[in-house]
């Protein structure tokens, strides 16, 4: 057994689509740890009742006092501060700041430019048990059925997702990654994300010839190809 347990959103067909489960992925790989996979339907809370948390990721460190740490940012600075061996994720007090603004950037920008083009695709990938509940939470919180808000985002907002992620192909023309040279929490912040959509949707959301298709070829590259082996849709 792995010295880490990782409690993670789970849907139908064994696929994964949490993008703060994302972060804690390939956060643990880029600091070469091994962990166990819990999977956690939407409305399985039990198993994270232990955790005081009604979200994942939710990780577990045996070796560090069987620690439990509830949020994908606390995940991160916790690998960073109990693994120093390993290559840093967010890299001191400046590079933990821009990690902060790249991770309020997709939560806020990019999630809230992807979810109406999603959400009811990820309603279809959820187990039976737990569709009442995703349709009843999301829909208070769009004002508007699933189906009526991902189609009116697939006719009006795919301009405006690709317009905002102008930002990431400016920073991305210099450099292969996010981060600089090599990856870090940043990239996983934002690959996250395209884990999501990747996942539960089979539209292509960026045009093919999106220079952004460069950099998330290589993020689904790294650890042997960690994100790439994940089921898509389709
Ligand atoms: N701030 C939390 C957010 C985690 C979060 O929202 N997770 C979602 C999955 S993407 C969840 O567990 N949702 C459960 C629900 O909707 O009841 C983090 O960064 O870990």
């Amino acid at each position: 057994m792995a010295t880490i347990t990782l409690y993670d959103l789970d849907v139908t067909g064994g696929r994964r689509p949490s993008p703060y489960c994302w972060r804690a992925k390939f956060a643990l790989a880029h600091k070469r740890l091994a962990w166990d996979e819990v999977p956690v339907g939407f409305t399985e809370k039990d198993k994270i009742a232990f955790a005081g948390s009604r979200t994942v990721p939710v990780l577990v460190d045996h070796g560090h006092g069987a620690k439990v740490v509830k949020d994908s940012w606390d995940i991160a600075e916790h690998l960073d501060e109990s693994y120093t061996d390993g290559p840093a994720l967010l890299g001191g007090e400046r590079g933990k700041a821009f990690a902060r603004f790249v991770a309020a950037w997709t939560n806020v920008t990019l999630h809230g430019a992807l979810f109406p083009l999603v959400v009811a695709d990820i309603h279809a990938a959820a187990h039976p048990a737990d569709q009442a509940y995703f349709r009843e939470s999301r829909e208070k919180r769009l004002g508007t059925t699933l189906e009526a808000a991902q189609s009116a985002a697939r006719e009006q907002r795919i301009p405006a997702l690709r317009e905002t992620l102008e930002p990431l192909r400016q920073q991305l023309r210099g450099q292969p990654y996010i981060s600089g040279a090599a990856p870090a929490y940043p990239d996983y912040t934002v690959m996250g994300a395209f884990m999501w959509a990747r996942t539960v949707c089979a539209l292509p959301l960026l045009a093919n010839d999106d220079p952004l298709h460069d950099w998330i070829g290589r993020m689904l590259d790294l650890f042997d190809g960690m994100a790439r082996a994940h089921k898509a849709a389709g």
